[in-house]
């Protein structure tokens, strides 16, 4: 629940807040604002490598497969997969927004029209029933956008077992890593020049007033983001111009002048890095493509 996790967050410390909670409507525009940035490489980088590996990605595929997306934001990436996998015989989407699956469903039905659509609405961090028959079939899952990445490595390679239990033995899982690299790049992209990302960050704070009985000065908080080598993860914090008081819901939460809300990880991992997750979670690796940059990856692993 918001209001529990917005109390429980700001009476730890250090503070923090689920970056689950960026994604209301605005968090929702700001993050596809985000992904058209000239800084923030791993969007665009991952939609080339899938259309450059689609024709691999098909070959691991046998006819008839379904695929299950963990988590469905934009059909983008999916529309560029499905474009190489004309042998798919369903697609089961899985998300707890169930009025954005709806929607996402019929225009997908619409533009292809052979492909069975089936939504799932669940939470996907948790084991969850595929619909009747889709177990039967040859079963691939789908987690592009380097979603894994806000998870802790423990929290991770949990994740990645739950899908190995919702998929079964046999199936392949393709997803999407970004990659360890210079620490300009790596904090460019989450402090962009045009501040969409700061407006990401604080949007939380926003967040807060619209939906809990809240009146934060978002002025007094600024957006901070560096990559934190040691846990090779880009970290964003909001950070108080001040001491303060902020009062949510009839509880008070005191602030020192430069003290910090964690608000995000975003861990980074090498190919070999992630490897070693993956088998942690039952996962063999059989291929990992990526740019000529070396900026992300997309690896394909089998249970
Ligand atoms: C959606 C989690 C992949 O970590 O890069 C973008 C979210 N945060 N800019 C990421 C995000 C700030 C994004 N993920």
């Amino acid at each position: 629940m918001f209001l529990a996790d917005v109390w429980d967050g700001l009476a730890a410390s250090p503070k923090a807040l689920p970056a689950k909670y960026f994604y209301d409507a605005a968090g929702s525009a700001l993050f596809e604002q985000i992904t058209a940035l000239p800084e923030y490489y791993p969007t665009r980088t991952e939609l080339r490598i899938l259309d450059e590996r689609g024709p691999a990605l098909a070959a691991l595929l046998p006819q008839g497969a379904a695929l299950v997306e963990f988590g469905s934001g934009s059909t983008a990436k999916l529309r560029r997969l499905l474009r190489h996998l004309p042998g798919l015989s369903a697609y089961i989407p899985v998300d707890v927004s169930g009025e954005f699956l709806t929607e996402q469903a019929q225009a997908l039905r619409g533009d292809f029209p052979d492909l069975a659509v089936e939504a799932v609405v669940a939470d996907f961090t948790r084991p969850f029933a595929l619909p009747d028959g889709i177990r039967e079939r040859a079963l691939a899952g789908f987690f592009p956008g380097s979603t894994i990445g806000n998870f802790e490595p423990g929290e991770a390679a949990r994740l990645l077992d739950v899908f190995g239990r919702i998929l079964g033995s046999g199936a392949t899982l393709v997803i999407g890593v970004d990659l360890v690299k210079d620490r300009d790049v790596l904090e460019a992209a989450y402090d962009d020049a045009a501040g969409v990302t700061a407006a990401f960050n604080l949007n939380l704070l926003h967040r807060i007033n619209r939906e809990l009985d809240a009146a934060i000065d978002v002025e007094g908080f600024t957006h901070r983001a560096f990559f934190n080598a040691r846990a090779s993860r880009v970290e964003m914090h909001l950070v108080s111009r001040r001491a303060q008081s902020l009062r949510v819901a009839g509880r008070s939460f005191a602030f020192a002048e430069g003290e910090s809300i964690h608000t995000e990880n975003s861990y980074k991992y090498t190919l070999d890095s992630f490897r070693a997750l993956a088998a942690r979670a039952g996962w063999a690796s059989i291929e990992a493509w990526t740019d000529r940059d070396g900026l992300f990856s997309v690896h394909a692993l089998r249970r």
